[in-house]
């Protein structure tokens, strides 16, 4: 495991409601840097910051994450942060980084590999169960693959306890690339939790063309009940040959997913040159990698034969290119930015830096008509982005002193 980045001492956040404190944001630490100056500087000024489509002001809850990958929401207030490296830490809402969490399996650091997603269960206030998701080493050897476990968090938030395997991808492979590894706990169309996870499996890159078979788990999105069982009503249950826990197949390295309030599942994907995705995983559909593509491969090649379309293979909602290196996904359901950003879908960028507010047909629903690049004068590699319980947007920028942000909606927004 590398070890950890030392740890300055991270700024405070002040709780200002800017509608009604334009001098306490001003004074607010989040607002000495530069581009931050800016943003607050037109909150000062009275210009509205609505007349030139920015409606959100960032503010540093904390620094030095070591490459962040997820956030979660405890119930007290505090976050729970994943760092890429191989530790958890709780993050205090005055922006303390707490020590890492005891109780982690033994995780393949390196690369793209780690520590990666998180996720609480709907009901975590009584179980205190989360599952998470890393990089697994091999038994032996140099390969590793993703897997997803679930474990409860003690009361003190030092320990993780009860460590269960619920999911560890096959085959194991010597890569470093493409873990995919985002966690989605399933709903009804009535918001209630059934008791399933969809986990994203990337195709680790050197075994792309495993996305197109069943007998692996590259390429795969995954459906499993909340104890590792495969659920009887999995698209390829006594399909001979077929690993069960798949739901579609056909990915390239999905980074981002998420749950519409109607429970529909909504994830996105990197195209290799071009040709990042937003799909929509129905039960058995084949998402084309690498048969076919949008964009071209890194050596400026044609993906397959150069067509973006198959019969057989289904089409995505929106496609990127260039590519923008999506990563994490949410939904707005607060009206906290004001009401036409309802049922936006929001997405980070890694290689442009910003974050991607989509705006759909109707809220939580069809093509995208609109895109807008949020926070691109941060500069900082959009990992993963997240609506609070508090419905405010947070998000946590990928870097040696990556950072948790929280999106504060500009002066003039109701809410
Ligand atoms: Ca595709």
């Amino acid at each position: 495991m590398k070890p950890m980045n030392s740890r300055g001492s991270p700024p405070r956040i002040a709780n200002t409601r800017l509608r009604n404190s334009k001098a306490a944001a001003w004074a607010d630490p989040a607002c000495r840097p530069w581009p931050a100056r800016f943003f607050c500087a037109l909150l000062l000024s009275g210009v509205s910051a609505l007349a030139l489509g920015q409606q959100i002001v960032p503010l540093t809850i904390a620094q030095g994450l070591n490459h962040p990958w997820a956030v979660a929401f405890l119930p007290n207030g505090h976050f729970l942060v994943s760092e890429r490296a191989g530790a958890f830490r709780v993050v205090a809402p005055d922006g303390k980084i707490g020590a890492p969490i005891g109780g982690l399996p033994a995780i393949a650091v390196g690369g793209q590999g780690g520590l990666l997603d998180v996720v609480l269960d709907s009901d975590f206030v009584r179980n205190r169960t989360l599952y998470f998701c890393y990089a697994e080493p091999a038994s032996r050897g140099n390969g590793n693959s993703t897997a997803l476990a679930s474990a409860r968090l003690s009361a003190d938030l030092r320990q993780l306890e009860g460590l269960r395997l619920l999911f560890s991808q096959r085959p194991k492979t010597a890569s470093e690339l493409h873990f995919g590894c985002r966690i989605v706990e399933s709903k009804t169309a009535q918001g209630q939790a059934d008791g399933k996870l969809f986990l994203t499996l990337g195709e680790r890159f050197n075994r792309r063309d495993d996305a197109q078979t069943l007998d692996n788990h590259h390429g795969k999105v995954i459906r499993i009940n909340k104890d590792g069982s495969v659920p009887a009503d999995n698209p390829f249950v006594g399909r001979p040959g077929a690993l069960t826990e798949i739901w579609s197949f056909g990915h390239r390295n999905p980074q981002g997913a998420t749950l519409s309030p109607q429970g529909v599942l909504w994830m996105h994907e990197h195209g290799p040159r071009g040709g990042d995705e937003i799909n929509l995983p129905q039960p058995g559909g084949n998402y084309g990698w690498p048969l076919v593509s949008f964009g071209r491969n890194y050596d400026l090649t044609a993906v397959g034969d150069g067509s973006s379309a198959k019969a057989g293979t289904e089409q995505p909602l929106h496609q990127w290119t260039p590519s923008i290196a999506p990563s994490g996904m949410a939904f707005v359901t607060s009206e906290k930015y004001g009401k036409a950003w309802v049922g936006n879908l929001l997405v980070g960028s890694l290689k442009f830096t910003h974050l991607a507010r989509l705006e759909l047909e109707r809220p939580y629903a069809g093509k995208v008509v609109k895109e807008t690049r949020l926070l691109e004068a941060l500069g900082e590699r959009i990992r993963d982005v997240r609506q609070g319980p508090d419905g405010f947007i947070y998000v946590v920028t990928d870097s040696a002193n990556g950072k948790l942000i929280r999106l504060a909606p500009a002066a003039g927004v109701p809410d």
